[in-house]
């Protein structure tokens, strides 16, 4: 069942995580290990099932989805603060700059940052593999992945222009596929094995996580999503369902969820939960 992995998967990174900060009595260290703490987990878990598929069991590739899960809560601390999206609620509880203050936040995202390399240098596989899980990881979060994403979203807002589609679509590979792409390729990656059917589910799947979060900003409701909804209509940005219309947002995010899952053939039913996460992408409420 798809919830119960997720959920294991949540508290192997969780636990690793708090493992890492124990003993550091700091309010950066506790606002670290508050920033962590209840998102869905889909990044650690795309990353310990991509292992799994690949011959590594959970304890070997722990690491690594504590590593995607310190980036991307570092990416929504950082993304919270006044100066970039400015929100006071980020999974149904006050943001950390809020709960604390800027500095506070700025520091524990720079240090989640750090922490996701410390805990990746605890990767359970061969020395070469976990140097590219290494750089891999430093590439997709940085300019030519999630940083570059943001620049360009911010880039946007003061543009002559709305985006088209296709430049939605690279600035989304950044922003938001970067990560998710590298988890789901964290197995062939250890394994120094062929990652092509895992980039091209991550790709796609990357793609519809979007799509369906663009939905959610229209047909979401604060509550379920524990954040502000509707900001994005709000600020006149263009996004996927403004440019395309609710409908064939909809319609093209099942595509692509059904490209993500035919990209898995290779690895036969063993893959049936990382299909299993595909569908769940474009029907979750939060
Ligand atoms: C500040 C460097 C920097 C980057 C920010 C990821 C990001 C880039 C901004 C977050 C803004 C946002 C809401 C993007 C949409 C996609 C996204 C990452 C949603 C949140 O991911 P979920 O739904 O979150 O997996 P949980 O809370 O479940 O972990």
């Amino acid at each position: 069942m798809l919830a119960e992995k997720l959920e294991a998967a949540r508290g192997l990174a969780e636990a690793l995580i708090a493992q890492a900060l124990a003993g550091v009595a700091l309010p950066v260290a506790e606002a670290m290990g508050y920033a962590v703490r209840g998102g869905k987990g889909l990044r650690g878990f795309l990353a310990v099932e991509s292992a799994r598929l690949c011959g590594f069991d959970a304890v070997q590739a722990g690491p690594a989805a504590a590593a995607i899960e310190c980036i991307h809560a570092y990416s929504l601390v950082h993304d919270d603060l006044p100066c970039m999206d400015d929100d006071d609620l980020r999974r149904g509880q006050p943001t950390v700059h809020r709960r604390w203050d800027e500095a506070t936040a700025v520091l524990a995202g720079d240090a989640l940052q750090a922490l996701a390399f410390e805990l990746l240098a605890g990767a359970g596989c061969p020395d070469r593999a976990r140097v590219v899980l290494m750089g891999s990881l430093a590439q997709r979060a940085g300019v030519r992945g999630m940083v570059g994403g943001q620049a360009m979203d911010i880039a946007a807002e003061s543009a002559a222009a709305p985006l088209d589609l296709g430049q939605i679509t690279a600035l989304q590979a950044g922003k938001t596929g970067a990560l998710l792409t590298w988890a789901a390729t964290v197995g062939p990656v250890m394994a120094g094995a062929d990652a092509g059917p895992l980039r091209r589910y991550g790709d796609a799947l990357g793609l519809a996580f979007q799509i369906a979060d663009d939905v959610l900003d229209v047909e979401g409701d604060a509550a379920s999503m524990g954040k502000a909804v509707g900001k994005d209509a709000g600020a006149g940005k263009a996004t996927f369902v403004s440019l395309l219309g609710l409908a064939e947002a909809k319609r093209r995010a099942g595509a692509l969820v059904e490209e993500a899952c035919d990209a898995l053939a290779v690895y036969g039913d063993d893959a049936d939960a990382l299909r299993a996460a595909a569908r769940f992408v474009i029907a979750r409420r939060n």
